[in-house]
Parts: C-alpha cells; sequence; structure tokens
C-alpha cells in the first residue's frame, strides 16, 4: 500500500473514533434564552443545559451584545446534577442580539464549546 493511502485511511479511522466520542460529551440541550430565540423582558440569568454534569472550575461564557460589547456576567453556579450552568447576568441587557461563547469541561473530562445567539425584542 503506499504511503499516502496508510496515512488517509489513518485520518479516516481518527475521525470517525472522534465522532463516536462526540456523543458521549457535554452537548448543550436547550437554553433560556432559547438558542435563536427571541424575549420580550430582558433576562437576568442564562440557564445552559448540558447533555453531562460539568466541571464549574473549567465551564463558563462569554456575552457579546449588539456592537459586540461584552456583556457582564456574574459567578455561575450549577444546578440539576451539574448539567444545568446558571449564569447571573448583571448588565441590563437593551433589545438587541446577544451572543452566547460557551465551553464546557464534562465529568468524563471532555472539553466542548460551542455558540449561540438569542435576541431580546424591543
Ligand atoms: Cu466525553
Amino acid at each position: 500500500m503506499p504511503p499516502i493511502k496508510k496515512l488517509l485511511l489513518a485520518a479516516g479511522a481518527i475521525s470517525l473514533a472522534f465522532a463516536g466520542q462526540a456523543i458521549a460529551h457535554a452537548h448543550l440541550k436547550s437554553a433560556v434564552p432559547a438558542a435563536d430565540g427571541t424575549v420580550k423582558t430582558a433576562p437576568s440569568e442564562l440557564d445552559l443545559t448540558f447533555s453531562e454534569g460539568l466541571n464549574l472550575k473549567f465551564s463558563g461564557i462569554k456575552v457579546t451584545g449588539p456592537d459586540k460589547a461584552a456583556v457582564k456576567t456574574g459567578k455561575g453556579m450549577l444546578m440539576n446534577k451539574d448539567t444545568t450552568l446558571m449564569v447571573p447576568v448583571t448588565d441590563k441587557l437593551s433589545a438587541g442580539k446577544y451572543t452566547v461563547e460557551w465551553h464546557a469541561l464534562s465529568t468524563d473530562g471532555h472539553k466542548t464549546n460551542g455558540t449561540y445567539s438569542f435576541t431580546v425584542s424591543p
């Protein structure tokens, strides 16, 4: 077998292995306000519920608002058997679109991250 073909096979096997593992990691299952959702009242906290328990020390969110301005958030805490990350929002959110960048370390030691947005209607 030519070396390049061996390499491609190995790469394929590795990506398959990762794809299989990814199912067991902490994925964002739901959020309040919901991902891609619109709320009429500015939220005073964000709740992110994951498929697995999290390690609080290495999990968190970064929120940015319209004009890419950083939104002040408080200290997060875990609920629901450590699967829900609750983060208080210190700033009063005005109308606009907000982006939540999250990162999580699940109790099985795997890191995941993602981004979603929600909108506060005027
Ligand atoms: Cu995992």
